[in-house]
């Protein structure tokens, strides 16, 4: 059996990394759509800067929660079987111990520069200066995430889709499924047909088309998932 299992922020809320929508989703009254996108980052790039530098000291001090923890074992259980796709840029399933996964939109803790085009991991908090400048050239560097029209990395969404069309069960936590193309791939699973779980609290446009609902938090849910799977 081949188990595939999108994430998004929900899975991290309970490690008190706020998600983008709903309650708690705003940040100084922007929303995510205002700031996740190239055309923010040309006109105020110190702002956008801030966003992200708040986000990673919040992210820093989260721990794993037992939703990313009991996904791990899911990965033990089922090995080469088994493939982890996750929107979330925040690291926290790497540092549960996950290691069979592909990251649709990015990294935060890792910069580009637009300069010279160099990527590498950077842990800062905060910078001297805003916007920060590359350590390699002096040029501007962004955070190494994927923003509203921009393409997603082509070999992480093309696995992916690829697991999506193929496996037997496909799981969807913490995610409203709204932002394509992630979004898209429980659908293309249920096609191809796969069996769809959602683990959420609410409900999402991929609750209608899901054959199992977990209408529980990541940490419970996940844990549920493990006894039946
Ligand atoms: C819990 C819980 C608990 C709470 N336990 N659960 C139609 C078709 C296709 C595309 C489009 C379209 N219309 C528009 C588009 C374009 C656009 C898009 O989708 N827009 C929509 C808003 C309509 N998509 C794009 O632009 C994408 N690119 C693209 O399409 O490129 C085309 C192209 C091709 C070739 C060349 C050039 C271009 C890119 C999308 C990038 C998204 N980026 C962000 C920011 C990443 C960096 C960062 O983190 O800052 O990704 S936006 C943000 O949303 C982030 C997330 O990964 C993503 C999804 O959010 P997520 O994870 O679902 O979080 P929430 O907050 O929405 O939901 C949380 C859920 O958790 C809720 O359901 C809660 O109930 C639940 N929850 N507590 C479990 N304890
Ligand atoms: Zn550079």
């Amino acid at each position: 059996m081949k188990l595939a299992v999108l994430t998004g922020a929900g899975i991290s809320a309970e490690s008190g990394v706020p998600t983008f929508r709903g309650q708690g989703g705003l940040w100084k009254s922007y929303r995510p759509e205002e700031l996740a996108t190239p055309q923010a980052f040309r006109r105020n790039p110190a702002l956008v800067w801030e966003w992200y530098l708040w986000r990673r000291s919040v992210i820093a001090k989260a721990e794993p929660n037992a939703g990313h923890i009991a996904l791990v074992e899911l990965e033990r259980k089922y090995t080469e079987n088994f493939l982890l796709i996750t929107q979330n840029v925040d690291g926290l399933h790497q540092r549960a111990g996950s290691k069979r996964l592909v990251e649709l939109h990015g990294n935060i803790w890792r910069v580009k520069c637009l300069s010279c085009g160099v990527v590498y991991y950077d842990y800062s908090v905060s910078y001297a200066q805003l916007p920060p400048a590359c350590k390699e050239c002096g040029g501007l560097i962004r955070p190494d995430v994927v923003w509203f029209g921009e393409a997603l990395p082509e070999d992480a969404l093309e696995l992916a889709i690829r697991w999506a069309r193929s496996c037997d069960v496909f799981v969807v936590i913490g995610t409203s499924a709204v932002v394509y193309p992630a979004g898209e791939l429980p659908y293309l699973a249920k096609e191809h047909g796969a069996k769809v779980i959602e683990i959420n609290p609410e409900s999402t446009p991929v609750s209608p088309i899901a054959d199992v609902i977990i209408r529980e938090p990541a940490s419970s849910g996940v844990k549920k998932l493990l006894e039946v799977l």
